[in-house]
């Protein structure tokens, strides 16, 4: 089901050259607030965030994170692009569908439930849940296995902070993800393009990765519905899909667990799912892939990096793997 669709995104309009530029200016105003008494008034990363808000939603200011390989030099893909070029099937398939139709969804009162192999099984309601650990403004690729990618700065902190506070017992192997299904909010639980709720699982020395993360906002703020508001998972070194948007519940499991796009097309999508320029897609090439807007139709495609240039953090996660086998 995932067809390229890049309708939209041919042209690199001249708005994005001011932003480049501006953007870099920004960025040498930081350097000089960071190495000034003026960054004792506010918290230099404070005014990024703020710097580079889009100001759709609630502000949530966040320290750069310190987490090795977490802030891509990459400059970040607009707002405008990333909030509105989507893939969140409950809301339609077409990129276009979620930036539409996602208003619908309450994203207060939420509740997130984390059971099974845990000591501490625990319902946690979103705010209490965000306040957990310090938030970390991180800048991550994404990469979609259909071939393009993008650069966001979310929100957030390590997956990791919520894992040890549950105390998974010796046979939590794995966990799933279960992402939200209710007819009432969500138009695309029509159709049966997957199994719903939509599920995605990790193994937990993957889970409890520093670079895997929860985010709650992205641009300073607050994530927009259509990008898996109030808390998604964000797994960088791995295809769009294994990072589930809308999260409700999450699993300490023994056995590898049901993935939804396992379940759809087991020989198109593995459980692994790490970006490999490698292994091709049966319907596609993975080898290049195209940042959305900023590379043009015709503009050479960028080469797609192994564990999408997270290995040197990640790589040793699958030491020993054949991951043409274990894709
Ligand atoms: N619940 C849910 N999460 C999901 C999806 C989905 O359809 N439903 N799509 C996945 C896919 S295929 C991608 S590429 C990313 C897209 O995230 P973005 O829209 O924030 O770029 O979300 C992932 N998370
Ligand atoms: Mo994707």
């Amino acid at each position: 089901m995932h067809v390229p669709k890049d309708r939209g995104f041919q042209q690199t309009p001249a708005s994005e050259i001011t932003s480049r530029s501006t953007y870099l200016r920004r960025r040498q105003l930081m350097h000089g607030l960071a190495a000034g008494a003026a960054a004792l008034a506010l918290p230099a990363t404070a005014q990024t965030a703020a710097a580079a808000r889009p100001g759709k939603n609630a502000a949530l200011p966040a320290a750069r994170s310190t987490v090795p390989g977490a802030v891509s030099m990459d400059k970040p893909t607009l707002y405008a692009d990333t909030s509105s070029y989507n893939n969140f099937y409950e809301f339609g398939t077409d990129k276009a569908d979620p930036a539409r139709t996602a208003g619908s969804l309450k994203t207060r009162p939420w509740t997130v439930a984390i059971e099974g192999e845990v000591k501490k099984p625990m319902t946690l309601d979103i705010d209490a849940l965000m306040k957990l650990a310090a938030m970390e403004e991180r800048i991550y690729r994404l990469r979609c296995v259909e071939g393009w990618s993008m650069v966001i700065p979310w929100v957030g902190f390590s997956l990791a902070e919520l894992i040890k506070r549950v105390e998974p017992t010796g046979n939590a192997n794995y966990l799933q993800f279960l992402t939200l299904a209710d007819k009432a909010q969500m138009p695309g639980l029509s159709s049966r393009v997957l199994d719903w709720p939509y599920a995605e699982g990790l193994r937990i020395d993957e889970a409890n990765h520093p670079l895997a993360m929860l985010a709650f906002g992205m641009y300073g703020e607050l994530l927009p519905n259509q990008n898996g508001a109030p808390v998604r998972l964000v797994v960088p070194w791995k295809y769009g899909f294994k990072s589930a948007k809308s999260i409700v519940k999450i699993r300490f499991v023994q056995k590898q667990p049901r993935t939804s796009w396992e379940e759809a097309a087991r020989d198109e999508y593995g459980f692994n799912s790490n970006v490999n320029p490698k292994v091709d897609h049966p319907r596609w090439s993975q080898a290049t892939e195209r940042r959305i807007r900023q590379d043009g139709l015709f503009a050479k495609k960028r080469p797609t990096l192994m564990f999408n240039g997270y290995e040197p953090q990640v790589g040793q996660l699958y030491a020993g793997m054949d991951l043409k086998k274990l894709f």
